[in-house]
This record gives structure tokens, C-alpha cells and sequence, in this order.
């Protein structure tokens, strides 16, 4: 999956995914999503949440693998809703953040599980930028966002992930955010770094899709507005 998003990153291709949580999503709800999802165009399904009950991922990827040949791709809030039925795991360090539970216990936890595992793992350095809420990331990790303003305050977070061997970087406002990720924080970013760039958060409307894309997003992540509105299109 990185090299996928690594070559059509290179040839200036875009990459959409649709955030599944299963806390939000009901299982027997999944035919009738992944058919929205195949119909939508997406590359990619991510799936994770902020607060997923233990045991419940596992059972969500494997129904959902089942309806789907998209690539499944966890994208956890904690290290128990790893699941081998996925395809490939983003393996986050909260590197706005300064708790180092998000920056390196989570990670040591998830080991045990990880050494048994087929899971293709992609160090992602993970970046919260205000969006105009107390987003879940926010909560439960109990880090501060970076300003849209401080931009290069936002820059420099993404090169020094990008130092410390980051495969991709996240630019997150946060699930149901009230403004995305700023066009001129994404091309500051963007123009920063040689390694694939990944926004989310609060993406609704086709425009700011575009303005992602335009300002140096390789792949967007939508949720929210896919969960809420069931005729949702780009
Ligand atoms: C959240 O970036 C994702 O982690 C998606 O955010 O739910 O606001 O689309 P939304």
C-alpha cells in the first residue's frame, strides 16, 4: 500500500479514503456502505475511532472484507483495534502532541501483537492542526492542536517526522472539524517534505476536496460527512 501511495504521489495523482468508525457503523449497515464506498470512486478504506469497544474492529473488518476488494487500512485511535483481517496498519505517532502515550507507549503495547502479524505497518507521523473544535483526538489524547496560523510551527513537526523516518505525514483537523486543514498550511507542508501527505478532517464539500488536492494533499480522508449523509457524493 505505501508504494502504491508513494508512485501515485510521484506522478501527482489523487488518492481518496473513506473513514469507517466502528463505533458509528452498524454491522449490519456494511453491504449497503461499501457499495456507496465502491460506487464513490475511493482508493482506500480506513478504519478506526476514538472510543471502538475491545473486539469489536476484528469483527468489523472481517465482515467488511468480505464485501469489499478495496484495501482496508487501520487507522486506530489504540492498539487494541489492531486486527489481522486488515490490509495494511497506519502506525501513528501524535507528533503535535506531547504525551508520550501517543508518541511511544502505544506503540511499545501494540508489539506483541504486531510481531505475529501479516499487517503491512507505515510509520505516519501524525499532525493535529486546530479545526474549530474539541475534536476526539484532542480529548483523549490530551494534546493541544497546532494553530492554522503557525504554519511554521506546522512545518517544521511534519520535516522532523519526515527525519525520524515518517513514511507519510497526517494533516488532521479532526473527525467533524468545522474548517479543514488550511491551503496555505497544506502547500507549506507539502512543499517541505518528499514523502506522501495525507489531510483530513472536516472535508465536506467537493470544493474543499479540490483545494486539498490542489494544495499538495496526495490522499484526503473523509468521514463525517460520508456517514451523515447517505447520498453523499463528490
Ligand atoms: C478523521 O481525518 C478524518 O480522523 C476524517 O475527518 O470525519 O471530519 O471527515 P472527518
Amino acid at each position: 500500500m505505501l508504494k502504491f501511495i508513494q508512485k501515485t504521489a510521484i506522478k501527482k495523482e489523487k488518492l481518496l479514503a473513506i473513514l469507517l468508525d466502528p463505533d458509528k457503523t452498524a454491522l449490519d449497515k456494511l453491504p449497503q456502505i461499501s457499495s456507496r464506498i465502491n460506487n464513490l470512486n475511493a482508493n482506500f478504506i480506513f478504519v478506526g475511532g476514538s472510543f471502538v469497544e475491545n473486539g469489536i474492529t476484528d469483527l468489523f473488518v472481517k465482515k467488511l472484507k468480505q464485501l469489499t476488494n478495496l484495501p482496508i487500512v487501520l487507522f486506530p485511535g489504540d492498539f487494541s483495534q489492531l486486527t489481522n483481517h486488515a490490509d495494511a496498519l497506519l502506525f501513528l505517532s501524535l507528533l503535535s502532541g506531547r504525551n508520550p502515550e501517543y508518541l511511544i507507549e502505544q506503540q511499545i503495547k501494540s508489539v506483541p501483537f504486531l510481531k505475529n502479524s501479516s499487517l503491512e505497518i507505515i510509520p505516519t507521523g501524525y499532525i493535529l492542526i486546530d479545526g474549530g473544535t474539541n475534536s476526539s483526538t484532542q480529548k483523549i489524547s490530551k494534546t493541544t492542536p497546532i494553530l492554522q496560523e503557525n504554519i511554521a510551527l506546522a512545518v517544521d513537526t511534519a520535516v522532523a517526522g519526515m527525519y525520524k523516518g515518517k513514511q507519510l505525514i497526517y494533516l488532521e483537523a479532526g473527525s467533524g472539524a468545522k474548517f479543514p486543514v488550511n491551503p496555505a498550511l497544506i502547500s507549506a507542508v507539502k512543499k517541505n517534505i518528499s514523502i506522501p501527505l495525507i489531510v483530513g478532517g472536516g472535508i465536506k464539500t467537493k470544493e474543499q476536496l479540490i483545494n486539498a488536492y490542489k494544495s499538495g494533499a496526495d490522499l484526503v480522508v473523509v468521514g463525517t460527512a460520508f456517514e451523515n449523509n447517505n447520498t453523499f457524493k463528490f
